[in-house]
């Protein structure tokens, strides 16, 4: 298994999220991956390597051209907006919603992170480009270290990336790492992907952007939006559009699920991965569906993880893992690594 780690996450640290009409502290820190690291010293169960660079073209087959700009410019027209902006963390706070245009890009910064954005909870600081830059990095690099044969690779990155659209950003997310290792892995030969999405959230930036496609199966198991965030995507009627009709599966279950439902509604999903007879694997994998996580509500123990790693290894196939969420930071090393060493078990 080869565990390409991101160099550049740390610089990805910003201070508060907005909630609930407070601004609160992150809780997606560059902590939660060096306790991840941790837990690889201590259980080796893959080689660490770095990634490669990405080009702007591999980018541009997930995300469009305007978005990727304006992420590249963001610290610098943030300040530029006011000098005094460069002591504080990039949020949005104004959207347009329906009725408004979404195909004129306005001069004024500020709202340009409304057309950009989803929410006011996934800020940006001066190194948040590159971190999410390296991180899309090693999703592409995991996917082609798979497709020169190894049996599967890992993107050990942050800021995660399953929120993230073809042009928008939330949910702590700003590039699909998921979906950038999925195209990488169409681009490389693979005739059909599926893409997994374990995370206790729904994967609704992956969805979208594969969302008429009939080359990419996008499959998610996620607290019921009609209660969990991101609330506006995610309900099992969400079939798929045009050519992609029967290309998604969501499968949302009620805040408070316990492991034993979560596994049996993980065996349907991998039966909707199976019939699509992908020929690689994404697995989306957030572990904030652990018992302690702060923000989620499933009820999965450590434990549960080396099971999910077994029954992902059971599907057979080339695999990408992608890091997404989890924030019980001390516990998220021991649940990430307890899923790679149960599918190694399965599939040295
Ligand atoms: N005060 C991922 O797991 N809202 N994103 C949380 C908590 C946003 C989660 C509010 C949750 C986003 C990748
Ligand atoms: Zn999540």
């Amino acid at each position: 298994m080869r565990i390409v780690h991101n160099p550049e996450h740390h610089r990805h640290d910003a201070r508060h999220e907005m909630f609930r009409g407070r601004l609160v502290p992150c809780h997606e820190t560059p902590d939660r991956l060096a306790f991840v690291l941790e837990a690889l010293r201590q259980r080796p169960v893959g080689l660490l390597c770095l990634p490669d660079p990405v080009s702007d073209a591999v980018l541009a087959a997930v995300h469009s051209p305007r978005y990727l700009d304006f992420l590249a410019g963001a610290w610098d027209a943030w300040v530029a907006l006011d000098p005094a902006n460069a002591a504080l963390d990039i949020l949005p706070s104004v959207w347009p919603v329906r009725g408004f245009r979404h195909d004129v890009v306005p001069g004024n910064f500020a709202a340009q992170l409304g057309l950009y954005s989803f929410d006011a909870g996934s800020p940006m600081v001066a190194g948040t480009w590159s971190a999410a830059r390296a991180g899309a990095a090693c999703a592409v690099t995991a996917a082609r270290a798979v497709l020169a044969g190894e049996r599967s690779a890992v993107a050990l990155t942050r800021p995660p990336g399953h929120h993230a659209g073809p042009d928008f950003f939330g949910g702590y997310c700003f590039l699909n790492n998921a979906a950038l290792a999925a195209q990488a892995l169409r681009d490389g030969g693979a005739a059909r992907v599926a893409v997994l999405d374990v995370d206790y959230h729904h994967g609704n930036g992956t969805q979208t952007i594969f969302d008429a496609r009939d080359d990419v199966l996008t499959v998610s198991l996620h607290g019921d939006p009609m209660t969990e965030y991101p609330f506006f995507l995610g309900h099992a009627d969400e079939t798929g559009q045009g050519a992609g009709l029967g290309f998604n599966l969501n499968l949302p279950l009620p805040r408070g699920t316990s492991a034993e439902t979560w596994f049996d509604t993980l065996d349907q999903a991998a039966q909707g991965v199976a019939r699509f007879r992908p020929e690689a694997l994404v697995v989306a994998l957030g572990v904030d569906t652990f018992e302690g996580d702060p923000i989620s509500g499933f009820h999965l123990r450590s434990a549960d993880y080396l099971r999910l790693g077994e029954r992902l290894a059971r599907l057979g196939l080339p695999t990408v893992f992608t890091m997404e969420g989890g924030y019980a930071v001390a516990e998220v090393g021991t649940n990430v690594v307890n899923v790679l060493q149960g599918y190694m078990e399965r599939a040295p």
